[in-house]
Parts: structure tokens; sequence; C-alpha cells
């Protein structure tokens, strides 16, 4: 049986392929909708293809339905091998590069004979590219760069994505009688913005049985190593995943030390040794090479024992990249870390007056859904006309009726009327005071001009954190994880003039950007900035993603009381004018 993930990446193949052929648009969008509408179903998908009820599913029609059904029950499609039959096989591969879409590929493989990523490269070097009709030698130029761009980041991806699968190798072994405990280690427990390969560590007595039963999961691809106590598997999406398997006895060394990051491991097998001890993944032991006497070792049954044995407070895992936890923890002063459950509200969404899916109102019902208090709508100004950005007019109207909308909510629910306004060239804001004056919040973001010289761009980005309407900048770094890097900016500099102007900073939240990076927020929180997580939602499941945002934060230190959505209505709306009342 195929999965979800495995049928929403054959529909998107199919769609691609239709392109390549050159098929009317409303069959090819026919695909993509279905993906869309598969990525966002949460029931059981196997059982409702086999009781044949997907076509029950908004976006999926009878035709698609039947083709998804042939596959995921016979693993294959006889119409997708047709179809991938008439063009080279590596065609696909074509579109992973940023900037190359249906028309582009079907020209450069008609017309150049280009089939390959390899063959994309010679042919944007030696000039044909640059000569061909629609391309042009700046495209040629942008596609050498995005072809770089993906060697350097190839084999990571996106904490989003390593979720998917962390959660579905959990979800395996739920309730699986030889398991005693179980947990996700290395750089996704850590909360890092991309992951190279999944950790998995299960404490059991029949290491056999769970070796087998892991490697019996529908989604492996191939299997790269294969022990007595551990395995390695390449799943169907490229992403790789290494299970340890111990005793229960072990399990806290293990889960610490596959945990990571190498460099807090280091650091506390320095801190065991001092106490005549040698620490490895599997157990505290006396120092054979020790000239003393070696502290008694305690008894450990958890992670949080082993760090109290060597006289620290527990560490949480999102912290642990040597960036001072130690030393904070042997002090006792960790901060105590923001949860998920501490958010009451988020600032920046969008919605289908700009480039989101979803209506105001739908946006809402999903906030109050996730137990929230406020939401704030930020759709894109006019500048952003490839976003379908709002000029005054609309944004009045918008503004006008997110008032109305308000009046139905009892005194535990509001939405607050803001803006994602472009930052312009020149660090002056789309829209001016009067019209920012009539909203609750703006959030001030850069979109267009990413190349400027690195003292511009941070001259421009504070210019606007000067204005008093700013109350929040968004996304300050502008980069898109694995794709697009950050543009050049003094990061230091724009959180000394966020604490100089009062202006909040973004944590966007979205799995792409994770924008301000963690490793800036513990400088800014140092300096009394606050920050905001903002799920830059453009549909009503992506303020799902504010879960990222939350990893990312307490990677960063941040407690509750450096988040403004963790306050309360009636305080946030004070937060929000503080900037504007102090000038
Ligand atoms: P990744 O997968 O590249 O995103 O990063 P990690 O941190 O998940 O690294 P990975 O999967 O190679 O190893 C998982 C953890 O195992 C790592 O965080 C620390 C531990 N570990 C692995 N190799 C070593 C090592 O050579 N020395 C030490 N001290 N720890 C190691
Ligand atoms: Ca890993
Ligand atoms: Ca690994
Ligand atoms: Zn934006």
């Amino acid at each position: 049986m195929k999965t979800k993930e495995e049928t929403i990446q054959l529909l998107e193949a199919l769609a691609r392929l239709l392109e390549l052929k050159g098929e009317n648009p409303f069959k090819i969008r026919a695909y993509t909708n279905a993906a869309r509408a598969l990525e966002t179903f949460s029931g059981n998908f196997q059982a409702t293809v086999a009781q044949d009820k997907l076509g029950e599913l908004n976006g999926i029609g009878d035709a698609i339905t039947k083709k998804i059904s042939e596959y995921v029950q016979t693993g294959s499609l006889e119409y997708f091998e047709k179809l991938q039959a008439e063009f080279p096989g590596t065609i696909l591969e074509l579109f992973e590069i940023t900037g190359l879409g249906g028309k582009k590929v079907k020209a450069l493989y008609e017309k150049l004979g280009v089939k390959t990523i390899a063959e994309l490269e010679i042919a944007s070097k030696d000039g044909r590219i640059a000569e061909l009709p629609g391309f042009g030698a700046r495209t040629a130029a942008n596609l050498l760069q995005a072809i770089e761009r993906r060697r350097k980041h190839s084999g990571r991806f996106l904490l989003s994505e390593a979720k998917i699968w962390s959660d579905e190798f959990l979800g395996h072994f739920e309730g699986h009688p030889d398991v005693s405990q179980i947990s996700s280690g290395g750089s996704f427990r850590r909360g890092r913005e991309t992951i190279g390969d999944l950790d998995f560590l299960i404490a059991t007595r029949d290491p056999q049985r769970i070796i087998e039963h892991f490697l019996s999961h529908g989604a492996i691809d191939r299997v790269l190593a294969r022990g007595e106590t551990k395995a390695s598997v390449l799943l169907n999406h490229g992403i790789q995943a290494d299970l340890r398997v111990v005793a229960s006895l072990e399990f806290p060394f293990a889960l610490c030390y596959f945990t990571g990051s190498k460099e807090h491991n280091v650091t506390l097998r320095g801190r065991a040794l001092q106490n005549g001890w040698t620490l490895n993944e599997y157990r505290l032991a006396p120092d054979p090479g020790s000239k003393r006497v070696p502290e008694p070792i305690p008894e450990i049954q958890t992670e949080a024992d082993l760090y109290h044995a060597l006289n620290l407070t527990y560490i949480p895992p999102e912290l642990r990249e040597n960036y001072g936890e130690i030393e904070a923890a042997e002090r006792g002063d960790l901060p105590k870390l923001v949860e998920l459950q501490n958010l009451r509200g988020t600032f920046h969404n969008h919605t289908n007056e700009s480039d989101g899916q979803n209506t105001v109102r739908e946006m809402a019902d999903a906030a109050q859904e996730l137990g929230l208090e406020y939401l704030g709508i930020a759709d894109h100004s006019k500048s952003s006309f490839q976003a379908h950005g709002l000029d005054e007019e609309r944004l009045l109207k918008q503004v006008e009726q997110i008032r109305e909308l308000n009046k139905e909510f009892d005194e535990g629910f509001r939405i607050f009327c803001g803006v994602e306004c472009d930052i312009l060239k020149d660090g002056s804001l789309d829209f001016a005071d009067e019209i920012l004056a009539r909203l609750d919040y703006v959030v001030a973001s850069v979109h267009a001009s990413f190349t400027i010289p690195e003292k511009e761009m941070t001259k421009r980005i504070i210019r606007a954190m000067e204005n008093r309407y700013v109350t929040m900048l968004g996304h300050p770094s502008g980069r898109l994880l694995l794709s697009r890097e950050p543009y050049q900016v003094d990061l230091a500099e724009i959180i000394k003039a966020a604490a100089q102007t009062g202006t909040i900073i973004e944590l966007n939240a979205s799995p792409r950007r994770l924008d301000l990076d963690w490793r800036f927020w513990k400088a800014a929180r140092e300096q009394g900035v606050r920050c905001a997580i903002n799920p830059d939602a453009h549909s009503v499941r992506g303020l799902q993603d504010l879960w990222f945002g939350i990893q990312t934060a307490r990677k960063g230190w941040l407690t509750r009381h450096d988040v403004v959505n963790c306050l309360a209505l009636n305080e946030v709306k004070i937060i929000l004018k503080q900037k504007i009342d102090s000038q």
C-alpha cells in the first residue's frame, strides 16, 4: 500500500508531466488541487481509499479518485507509467531547480535537448540558454546560482518534513509490546531549523523484534545498514533514519548521547572526568585512568538524573548546542522556556484578499479552534503586486469588514487589523502614516530589492523601524531555508535598533523561514527586545506552523515573558500601542 505522502508526490509528478505535454491548464490544476487537498487531509488515508470514500474530499474528482485508488492499492499507476515513458526518466529533476516551471522545462527539453540538471548546468554556461527566446543571460546566471545552491544544501531537510517522518515512525511503534521507552533524538529533538537525518532510540528487551518492525515500514526505500542493535534506512523521500536499540538501563545515557549536539556531549564528558567518571552512550563508570578516588555514582533512571549527577540542572534538548547552556545550568539560571500552550494569539497572517487561501472569518474560526484569544490579519501591501497586495482603498475596506466581524465575538476573542507593509528600497513604507494610524498594528517587511549592499540594507530597515507606526519587523533576514540565502544585513545592528525604537522583532514560524534565526535571540532578549511568534499563515492550516516557531524560540532561550503573543488580550492591546504612545 502506498502512503499519503507518496500519493501527493505522484500527483505532483503527474501535473508536471502533463505540463510538459502541453495539456490544458484545467486538467493540470485538477492534479495539483488534489495534491493540496491530500496535504490538508488528516484522517486515515489508506482506510479512506480502501473504503472508496476519497471522492468525498473537496478538490478530488472521480477520475483522479480512481487513479489514486489504483496507485495506493496496487502500488503503481498505469496512466503514470505510460506518461512517464514519453519523457526521459530524469526530466522531473529539472523541476527541483528554483525558477524552472513546466513551460521552461518543456522549452529546454524540446529546443536544447536538456533533460538532466548536469546538462542544464552545461547549457547555462556555454551560452545556449542565454540565447534561447524567453530565457536570456540573466536567467542563465540565475539558473547557475540555483544549481549551486541545490548542491550546497542537498542532503538536508526542513524541520517540517522531518516532523512528518518522526511522527510517522513514533506512530509506527505506538502500542508495540516490546517498546519500553522511545524517543526521537539528534538535531530533530534539538529543534534545529534543518535536519540531516532522523535518529530514533528505543529501549527494549527484544532488539531483534524492534529492528524487524522498524524495517517493515512501507516508506522505506533501501536498508543502508542492519545490525543487532541498530539499523539505518533511506526513506522514499530521500531522508535517512537511524535507529538505535538499547536496554532500559542504558536509555538515559543513549538518549543524551544521540541527542547531541556533539559539542554539548564533549563538554558533558569533560565534566564527568572531573568527577573521576567516564561517560559514554551506555553508562557512567569509574574512570580507570583517574588518579583520584572517583565520586560515588548515583542511580540514573532519566536524562534529568544524568544532568543532576554532573551538578547541572536539567538542560532541555533545544539548548544543547554549547551556547552557554552548561555554564547557566551550573549556576542554576537556565530560563524557563516558552511552550506552545503559552501562546494566546498571533499577528502575521494572510487571507485570500492578498495571497492567502482563506477568508478572514475562516482564519478567525481556525484560530479560535486552536484556543487562541486573538488573531492578527496582516495582508500584503500594494507594492507586493505579485502577492495581490492591497492598496489603501482595499485595506481600509478590510479594516471596516474586520471591525464589523469583531462585533460578533464575545470578549474572549478579537481580530486585530494590521498589514504586512513593504519596506521600500529607501526604507520608506508602502503606506502613508495617516493610513497606518488607522490600524491596530503594522508588520514591516522587505519583499524586493534584496541585493543592495549590507550597509544600505541595514540603514533601510532601521529607517523603517524608526517609524512610530511600525509595531514589528517581519522575517528580518529574508532567508528561505535550503533555497534562498538571507539578504546582506547587519542583524546585530537591527537588534540594537529594535531595542532603541521599541520595535518588536518577528520570529517567523513558517518552517521555510524560522527567521529571526535562533542564534540571535539570546542577544536580542538580553537587550530587552520582544519577540512575536508569527506563523505567516497563508491558510487555516498554516496556523499550525506556530509549533515550529515555538521550537525555534526555545532554541533562542526565550521565555513566555519575552514573547508578546503570550500576553492576554487586554495586555496585548496596550503593548501594540506602546510605541506610538511613547513617541
Ligand atoms: P544532523 O543529523 O546532521 O542534522 O545532526 P545530528 O546532531 O542529528 O547528528 P547525527 O545524526 O550525525 O548524530 C546524532 C547525535 O549522535 C549527535 O547529535 C551527537 C551524537 N554523535 C554522533 N556522532 C558522534 C561523535 O562522533 N561524537 C560524539 N560526541 N557524539 C556523536
Ligand atoms: Ca540526525
Ligand atoms: Ca544520524
Ligand atoms: Zn512577508
